[in-house]
């Protein structure tokens, strides 16, 4: 059990824009073989989402708001590959081609998508941020994909998850791979009206709705 002043050093290190402690306490953590999801979830995701509040309250400006992202992705990469090692054995054998839409740099949520269907045995492409509608595509039939992910924390970027679905079935693809949309503004019922497979509100429901949609038990 994680002492709840500890998670909130973790939120307040993120929220306050201090990459450094951020780093060293998900190292702290880590070392103490906490649950990484506990971490994750209540610890330093609550920081990133209080520098945004903060953003929209006008007292944060951009650089402020650069510093926790910062901050964030210290963490993450003592996490991240925390996770990753958590990967079943068996693996699920599904390929997935993720990324998050043109037009939008914003990649944490994602990432913390691509670590988290890793460590579920999924083979993931992480395409990366700001990624063109064809790349998706194109990557996917590379590798003969089962997933296309697409990650979108703007409104103005979900209308690319529509156009990715338009794209899909002027080629005749839509019944060939199974999209998956996420992101902040995105909902389930805006999944169902562009035709997407699923949607996931955070990182551990995509990797159990991914492997629902290929039929194993969750
Ligand atoms: Co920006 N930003 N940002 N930002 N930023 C938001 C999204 C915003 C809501 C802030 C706000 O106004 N409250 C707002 C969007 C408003 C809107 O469209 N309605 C906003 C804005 C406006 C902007 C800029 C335009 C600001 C500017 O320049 N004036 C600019 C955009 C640049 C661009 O992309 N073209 C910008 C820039 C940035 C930073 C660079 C400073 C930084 C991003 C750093 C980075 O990612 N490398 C940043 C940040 C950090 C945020 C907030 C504060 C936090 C986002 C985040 O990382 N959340 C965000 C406010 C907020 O979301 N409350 C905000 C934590 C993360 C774990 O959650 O990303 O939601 P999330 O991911 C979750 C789920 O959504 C889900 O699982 C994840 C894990 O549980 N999920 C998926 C995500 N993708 C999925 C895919 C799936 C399935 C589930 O399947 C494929």
């Amino acid at each position: 059990m994680i002492k709840q002043e500890f998670l909130d050093k973790m939120t307040a290190s993120v929220a306050n824009g201090y990459p450094h402690e951020a780093e060293g306490l998900a190292r702290q953590a880590v070392s103490q073989g906490d649950d990484l999801n506990t971490i994750i979830e209540r610890g330093f995701v609550p920081g990133i989402r209080r520098a945004g509040e903060l953003w929209e309250k006008g007292e944060y400006f951009l650089p402020e708001l650069v510093s926790s992202a910062e901050a964030m992705k210290a963490a993450m990469t003592v996490l991240q590959p925390e996770l990753e090692k958590t990967a079943s054995r068996s693996g699920t054998r599904c390929k997935i081609v993720i990324g998050t839409i043109e037009g939008d740099i914003h990649d944490i949520g994602k990432n913390l998508v691509t670590a988290m269907l890793a460590a579920n045995g999924f083979e993931v492409h992480d395409l990366g941020a700001n990624v063109r509608l064809q790349s998706f595509l194109d990557k996917a039939l590379e590798i003969g994909a089962d997933f296309i992910g697409l990650s979108a924390l703007l409104t103005t970027t979900m209308i690319g998850q529509r156009r990715f679905m338009e794209l899909l079935r002027d080629k005749g693809l839509d019944k060939r791979f199974k999209v998956l949309v996420g992101g902040a503004p995105v909902t389930v019922r805006w999944a169902e009206e562009i035709g997407a497979a699923g949607y996931a509100e955070n990182a551990v429901s995509a990797a159990g709705l991914c492997r629902r949609l290929m039929g194993e038990r969750t």
